[in-house]
């Protein structure tokens, strides 16, 4: 059975979205966007009051892209149960729609759950006659915005941890997000949940002293969404050019930017244990993430 403090597998996700779609049909709505590698299902929640309202923002939230990264659904779901469960966020939710994909890479997250705990990539076995034998592509080197330049993180290795895919967008799950992207014509915000380092990181990624004409916006607003994961308990996140962290080119956040959506980041939640926090992180990290996501919510609330 789903738990808020455990780490749940795919099923177990699957299970309790629907459930609370089915229990708050007013406001919360469960879509199938996509699907996997291996033709898992792939799934988007909304939530807002009332579900098709408009003149409405949007703010947009996945997690999971990397497979090993379990405390981003366990955070993602933190979030999501928060909004529906607890009534005094229902004024923000009648002007900004939120939008979460906990579980981007399906596949990749099971292998981790059962076979290999440090798996990072999709699960795409390529065609019986490539040349390797690996599996997978790092999703959040996928996307088709400066992808994979040659100068900066190239890797055609397919073995590579790294390895961007055959051609950009080239992966289900990427493409099933740049599609969903490109529906949602409100998004004003875009987060991408990463684990680890307790970082914001905003664009671009792609190439160093490189920044968007409005970065001064961005770099304010992840300063507010800083000081509200601090108020939670005192945890102090960087606020950082993602380049700055280190080159990488094809990554999600880059793509949503690129395509119109002001507030694109990434957030690197948890310092501890090399991308293997204990179930006990699961909720104080749920805690101060939502309590960032909120002022972001807020602002944006009044801003319209
Ligand atoms: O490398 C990534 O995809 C992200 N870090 S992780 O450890 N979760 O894999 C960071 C992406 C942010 N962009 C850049 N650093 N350029
Ligand atoms: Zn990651």
């Amino acid at each position: 059975d789903f738990k808020l403090t455990a780490f749940n597998d795919v099923d177990e996700q699957v299970a309790f979205m629907k459930s609370l779609a089915k229990k708050h049909s007013d406001f919360v709505e469960l879509e199938v966007f996509g699907k996997s590698a291996q033709g898992k299902p792939l799934y988007l929640l909304k939530i807002g009051y009332p579900l098709n309202g408009t003149k409405k923002s949007g703010v947009f939230i996945d997690a999971n892209i990397h497979a090993r990264e379990w405390i981003t659904s366990s955070t993602a779901f933190w979030i999501i149960n928060e909004l529906v469960t607890n009534s005094t966020h229902k004024d923000l939710l009648t002007k900004v729609d939120v939008y979460v994909v906990p579980m981007l890479n399906p596949d990749g997250y099971m292998w981790s759950r059962k076979r290999d705990r440090m798996w990072r990539r999709n699960r795409n076995h390529f065609s019986s006659n490539s040349e390797s034998d690996c599996v997978g592509v790092d999703l959040n080197r996928n996307f088709p915005f400066h992808w994979s330049p040659r100068d900066i993180d190239f890797v055609p290795d397919q073995c590579h941890q790294n390895y961007p895919g055959p051609e950009p967008g080239s992966e289900e799950e990427t493409k099933s997000l740049m599609k969903v992207l490109k529906r949602l014509s409100t998004l004003r915000a875009y987060i991408a949940l990463h684990s680890r380092g307790d970082l914001i990181l905003y664009p671009w990624g792609f190439a160093k002293n490189h920044l968007p004409p409005d970065v001064h916006v961005l770099i304010e607003m992840a300063h507010k969404i800083r000081a509200g994961i601090f108020s939670s308990r005192g945890n102090n996140f960087t606020v950082l050019n993602s380049a700055d962290m280190y080159l990488a080119a094809g990554i999600a956040h880059d793509y949503a930017k690129s395509s119109g959506i002001k507030y694109s980041y990434t957030l690197e939640l948890t310092k501890i244990r090399e991308y293997r926090p204990t179930e006990a992180e699961i909720e104080p990290v749920g805690r101060e993430v939502f309590a960032g996501i909120l002022v972001l919510l807020q602002d944006i609330f009044l801003e319209i």
